[in-house]
């Protein structure tokens, strides 16, 4: 099976990539790599299935020259990966672990070598484990402490990046990690995710001034997006709606771009929020080149009246599901491109950093049979070309992911992958759909 969309359906410059992120594929236990929250949170019995942990995970640590043979083979231009806070200083400030550093150095010369460009993103979730105990995302402090990081980072590698981030999808970081709880560290508290958000958005905002600072272009911040759909047509579904719709889409793109949060969130956050939170969109909005936006699913959004903000649930809707319960709804993507590039982003270019899904991926007979991936990547690419086809400046996709890797609270059970890895023997096998979109990229017609 094939994609029947090619190549040069496609803009000149545009770029096909695949995105990783560092604790999900490398081993936190090579290297030097310091306790991370995730270290920790996996360690909580219930927070992980069957307790699983990221210690080996793929391996990446000593296998990435076979995983960047990977990419280059599936003609894929671009690859997007993530430096680990905890890997390159253990303790959070302070001492750097010269190791971590070299590694992400020869994963950088070992991409170039390949002819292949590298995305760098400073923040996928390893937040040290030491500062864990200073209050972590709660604590203003970690601004300066992530601003540190990042100068660390990009001392060395900074030269040779196409291009960064910041952070990748604040809204885990913040509501799913302490309001939800359903990632490290675990809270459920709506002051702590009240502050954690704003503390990110401070952050990156230090952050992206000094990578400029170094001489660095081409910077970017990477959120996710969900399209909420009301349940029903009643007008406090609408309402709960609105609210889903705010602080998972609205807030954080607000804050970069209009130097504002939407009116609908801050009626229940706002209380929570530092004392003069406002005079930190100076530093907030500090102007980026480019928007990431990762894109998976909707969301049945359904009205609670337990009195308590946000006042929203969710049901299972109609459409097919992957194996992670998420609807397939391209439509979702085709809206956000559209939207974010006319209410926020009007001059900037847009790129899907993130977009695919976890199947049920099995080795028969040595091969991995995936067309439900290359149907559902055919159909976000859809949705891609009608965007840009209306004048939205996307100028590339990333598909998640190269391996199947650790995801996190769901452990090793769900295959996010274009390459299919055997976690008990680290083998990696190019499913159908790398065969796929080699096949797409190779077509020069
Ligand atoms: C994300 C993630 C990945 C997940 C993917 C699937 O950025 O949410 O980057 O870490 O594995 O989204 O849930």
């Amino acid at each position: 099976m094939n994609f029947s969309l090619k190549r040069s359906d496609f803009p000149p410059n545009f770029r096909f990539g695949t995105a990783t992120s560092a604790y999900q594929i490398e081993g936190s236990r090579f290297g030097g790599c310091g306790e991370s929250q995730w270290d920790v949170f996996a360690q909580t019995p219930g927070n992980v299935v069957r307790g699983e942990n990221a210690a080996v995970a793929c391996d990446h640590y000593h296998r990435w020259a076979e995983d960047f043979d990977l990419v280059k083979n599936a003609g894929l231009d671009s690859y997007r990966f993530s430096t680990s806070w905890a890997r390159i200083m253990p303790q959070g400030r302070g001492q750097v672990n010269q190791a971590g550093l070299d590694f992400y150095d020869r994963l950088l010369d070992g991409l170039l070598a390949r002819g292949i460009s590298p995305w760098a993103c400073l923040y996928h979730w390893e937040l040290p484990a030491p500062l864990l105990d200073l209050g972590g995302w709660r604590n203003r402090d970690i601004a300066h402490w992530f601003a540190d990081f990042a100068e660390v980072v990009m001392r060395r590698l900074g030269d040779r990046l196409d291009a960064a981030a910041t952070f990748n999808e604040p809204w885990c970081i913040a509501w799913f990690s302490h309001f939800m709880g359903q990632h490290a560290p675990g809270v459920r508290d709506i002051r702590a995710a009240a502050r954690a958000m704003h503390h990110i958005l401070l952050a990156h905002g230090q952050a992206t001034r000094v990578m400029r600072d170094l001489g660095m272009a081409n910077l970017g911040v990477v959120l996710n997006f969900e399209r909420a759909l009301p349940a029903d047509d009643s007008v406090e579904c609408l309402q709960a709606t609105q609210r889903y719709d705010g602080i998972y889409n609205r807030f954080f793109l607000g804050g970069v771009f209009k130097q504002a949060y939407p009116q609908d969130v801050l009626a229940g956050l706002e209380a929570h929020l530092p004392q003069n939170y406002q005079d930190d969109f100076a530093v907030i909005g500090e102007p980026v080149d480019w928007l990431g936006v990762n894109y998976y699913t909707c969301k049945r959004v359904t009205a609670d009246n337990s009195g308590l903000f946000p006042g929203y649930g969710e049901q299972t809707g109609p459409l097919p599901k992957t194996t992670m319960g998420w609807e397939i709804y391209p439509e979702g993507l085709y809206h956000f491109l559209t939207w974010a590039h006319r209410e926020y982003a009007p001059n900037l270019p847009i790129y899907v950093t993130e977009n695919g899904l976890s199947a049920d991926d099995r080795v028969v007979a040595g091969q991995i049979a995936d067309p439900q991936r290359i149907a559902f990547i055919e159909q976000h690419l859809q949705a891609v070309l009608r965007a840009i086809a209306e004048g939205v400046p996307v100028q590339g996709y990333f598909i998640w992911s190269l391996l199947d890797n650790y995801e996190w609270a769901l452990g090793y059970d769900k295959r996010f992958g274009l390459v299919h890895v055997d976690f008990d023997t680290l083998q990696r096998t190019p499913k159908q759909s790398w065969h796929a979109v080699r096949a797409l990229l190779q077509d020069a017609s």
